[in-house]
């Protein structure tokens, strides 16, 4: 079964969008493992974006992602990575469908609300940095089995 992994970033969280953005994973099907609040620390943040080391907006990127509490979580199901990029929506939310989160929430680059893991090799990294074995909980969910 494949996993990914999902931060709603401080915007998402200031702005009270915890709660709708995980109902939308749930109402899609996927599993929770794995679900917490954290304040991110910049070693955390910096070895998370470290593919953007480069880029212009690299310290502005760890500035905000560290600037308040993030929610991270593991979610799992048939196809999750992509399902789950597909419902965030592009990078940037002026160009976001919606119906995605970003195109419903989201209006600037740099504050896109959600981020999620873009391939099987980055899930896999960024659930090991995230998130220690013991906190991820494997079951199934025997109320509704016909999900799986
Ligand atoms: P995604 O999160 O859709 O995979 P990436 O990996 O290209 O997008 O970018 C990682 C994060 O870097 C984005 N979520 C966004 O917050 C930020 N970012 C990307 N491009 C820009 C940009 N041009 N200006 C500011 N921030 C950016």
């Amino acid at each position: 079964m494949e996993r990914t992994f999902i931060a709603i970033k401080p915007d998402g969280v200031q702005r009270g969008l915890a709660g709708e953005i995980i109902s939308r994973f749930e109402n899609k099907g996927f599993t929770l493992v794995g679900l917490k609040l954290m304040q991110v620390s910049k070693e955390l943040a910096e070895t998370h974006y470290a593919v953007h080391k480069e880029r212009p907006f690299f310290a502005g990127l760890v500035e905000f992602i560290t600037s308040g509490p993030v929610v991270a979580m593991v979610l799992e199901g048939d196809g999750v990575i992509a399902a789950a990029r597909k419902l965030i929506g592009a990078t940037n939310p002026l160009t976001a469908e919606p119906g995605t989160i970003r195109g419903d929430f989201g209006a600037n680059i740099g504050r896109n609300i959600i981020h999620g893991s873009d391939a099987p090799e980055t899930a896999q990294q960024e659930i090991a940095l995230w998130f220690t074995e013991a906190e991820l909980a494997s079951w199934t969910p025997t109320l509704m089995p016909w999900i799986h």
